[in-house]
């Protein structure tokens, strides 16, 4: 059977097609808006001094960060870097903060973000942490809900396009982390046209400390040389599975948009991770050798640490049998998601207008009763008929990600036809539709990813911008559209840009993250090995080429401020320590001429900014933050001599 390739192509020209708005009628008041609250302005309007109901943490896609938003007003909260250097704060720029970018293949500051994942206990939002996956150069990220700065960083070997990543399981048991492409295991120099039967693709489960968050390769599933686009942990009775999207299960390795849309249907993988748990507990899988590394941020001195890994556990989907069955599922499921009682697993076959439901129950029914049509590389391939729940029947054009409110019902994007369209779970039947501007992929509500979604908002991620904002230029920021979610009809409240591309956004109630945002570090806590904590500490040291400066820094100047004893071709580090104990004082630390970047250095902390002096002379320093009253007298001076 063939796929229709129209909707392929549609799927490529939706870019174009786009029901933009020129006449620039699209500004809310000639009811041209779907379906746009009377009152939007009212309930999105967060007064001065007050707070909002909901953090909203979006992936920030190519600008490899994740970014907060204040929900529902949607303002910008904070950027918090993570796989990108961060000019406004130093990260991966200073001493303490570039080996958290370091990999096998080198320092790599940048990546793609795509999905943020709050850690839950008991399939509930708990706002412990949030992880979020670097695409391009395979890694997992733990930033920490106290800090909110990134704690630490994972690399997955054997992977490549680490898409279906970074879901986590009831418990925070495990985040994992699928590949997209699959590739040579060992990577080794052979034809591409070998490409089928020959690549692999590693799904990986990362177990998770519980008291401190610290990831740890558990196993590496190795599965066949298909795609696998999205996941989701089962939750509730379907606790202990994972459920992975596949595309291309024809294996092409060129022209994709054919010949990777030739099978009628692509698979869910359905894994039994406790299964592989136990048999691996019991010495099962198979020692190989890897590299990757292992990046730490330590609390206590606020330096990372980068250490390399040298093998990972895989095992062989065949070893252990009972693990791993195929779902068909029709067109090239993109999104995997699974309803809040578990019980529905939802492939959203973007080439396909029917939403495909497996049911969990009728897939253990079936398991246990072999119902099998056929296998792919000796994985048991369940009966079609035989796990369906139901269809949602053309509910719209190219369906990517489905979310769940508290009420028993879904919302499912759709990027060909432009909209979000909500539908009742168990019975499959179409509640409403709303159009969004233009081109949604993802869409997140609070918890909607989790035993107990709060419901209340859906925030629909845009692709495509167009005349949503006043033009910036052929460049525009994507744009997000907010929807009040509590009627039976969905209303409209607020678009807002948002920065990169948001794939996904993790949203959780302020009052559970809020009270644990951490004020202060302590001085008493410092234990940088650099830090000088008081006046006796500072001091300038000589090693060879290496020069230290030991600085510290309150309102409103440096200690010291005038530093003499520099020459050209020494690498000067500057370890500043910032002695203020008041909320919110940071201070700046810049030097000409450094190739690096500023220093942001909270109360309490210590940071270290490296400069290599190239011209003689008297040269200034200065604080970048805005401080006090005398902030422009926060300013020193470096003399560098001849080498
Ligand atoms: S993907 Cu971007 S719209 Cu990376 Cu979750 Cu579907
Ligand atoms: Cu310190 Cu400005």
């Amino acid at each position: 059977m063939k796929k229709s390739i129209n909707i392929a192509i549609a799927l490529v020209m939706a870019a174009g097609m786009v029901s933009c708005n020129d006449s620039g009628k699209q500004n809310g008041k000639k009811g041209s808006q779907g379906g746009l609250s009377t009152n939007a302005a009212e309930r999105v309007y967060v007064a001065p001094g007050e707070h909002d109901e909901y953090y909203g943490f979006f992936s920030g896609g190519y600008t490899g960060n994740l970014t907060v938003y204040g929900l529902p007003s949607g303002r910008m909260l904070k950027e918090i870097p993570v796989f990108s250097q961060f000019p406004t704060n130093g990260y991966g720029y200073t001493e303490e903060t570039t080996p958290m970018l370091n990999t096998s293949f080198g320092f790599v500051p940048w990546d793609d973000s795509h999905h943020p994942d709050i850690s839950q206990t008991n399939g509930e939002l708990d706002g412990r942490w949030i992880f979020i996956n670097g695409n391009n150069t395979p890694r997992i990220a733990r930033i920490g809900l106290e800090s909110f700065k990134t704690e630490e960083i994972i690399e997955i070997p054997n992977s490549a396009g680490n898409h279906s990543s970074s879901f986590i399981t009831e418990n925070t048991e495990y985040v994992v982390a699928g590949t997209r492409f699959s590739v040579p295991v060992p990577q080794r120099d052979m034809s591409i046209n070998e490409y089928k039967g020959q690549f692999k693709g590693a799904l990986t489960f990362i177990n998770v400390d519980q008291e401190t968050g610290r990831m740890g390769i558990k196993f590496q599933l190795m599965m066949p040389g298909f795609n696998y686009d999205l996941s989701h942990p089962g939750r509730d009775k379907s606790h202990g599975w994972f459920f992975f999207t596949t595309y291309n299960t024809e294996e092409a390795h060129t022209l994709l948009e054919v010949n990777a849309s030739q099978n009628d249907k692509d698979f869910i993988a359905a894994v039994n991770w406790k299964k592989i748990e136990e048999y691996v507990n019991n010495g099962g899988g198979k020692k190989v050798p890897a590299n990757y590394a292992h990046n730490i941020m330590d609390e206590n001195t606020h330096t990372a640490t980068s250490t390399m890994i040298k093998e990972v556990l895989t095992v062989d989907p065949l070893d252990v049998p009972g693990a791993v069955y195929f779902l068909p599922t029709p067109k090239s499921p993109h999104g995997c998601d699974v309803d809040p009682t578990g019980e529905y697993i939802i492939g959203n076959g973007k080439l396909s207008a029917d939403l495909t439901v497996h049911s969990f129950t009728k897939m253990i029914d079936a398991i246990e009763n072999k119902k099998f049509d056929g296998e792919a590389y000796g994985i048991p391939i369940l009966n079609f008929e035989d796990i369906l729940a139901g269809v949602v029947k053309q509910p719209g054009l190219g369906p990517l990600h489905t979310e769940f409110d508290n009420k028993g019902n879904a919302y499912t994007t759709f990027f060909i036809s432009s909209e979000v369209v909500k539908w009742k779970v168990g019975t499959w039947e179409v509640l409403d539709r709303q159009p969004v501007f233009y081109s949604v992929g993802h869409g997140m509500i609070p918890g909607g990813n989790s035993r107990k979604p709060f419901g209340d908002y859906f925030v629909a991620m845009n692709k495509i911008t167009k005349d949503r904002y006043l033009p910036t230029g052929p460049e525009m920021e994507h744009s997000a559209q907010l929807f009040d979610i509590n009627g039976d009809k969905m209303e409209l409240l607020l678009d807002f840009p948002t920065h990169g591309e948001p794939h996904y956004a993790a949203g959780i109630p302020a009052e559970i993250v809020a009270p644990k945002s951490k004020k202060i570090y302590k001085l008493a806590d410092n234990k940088h090995p650099y830090a000088s904590l008081s006046n006796s500490d500072v001091r300038v040291e000589r090693n060879g080429k290496e020069v230290h400066v030991y600085m510290n820094m309150i309102r409103s100047h440096f200690n010291p401020d005038n530093i003499e004893g520099i020459k050209v071709g020494d690498k000067v580090y500057f370890h500043v320590t910032n002695l203020e104990q008041d909320f919110d004082v940071p201070h700046g630390f810049a030097v000409i001429g450094a190739n690096t970047a500023e220093l942001l250095v909270m109360p309490g902390a210590t940071e270290t900014l490296t400069w290599e002096p190239k011209k003689v002379g008297v040269w200034p320093i200065y604080c970048t933050d805005f401080c006090s009253a005398l902030h422009q007298e926060m300013q020193g001076y470096v003399r560098v001599s001849p080498a």
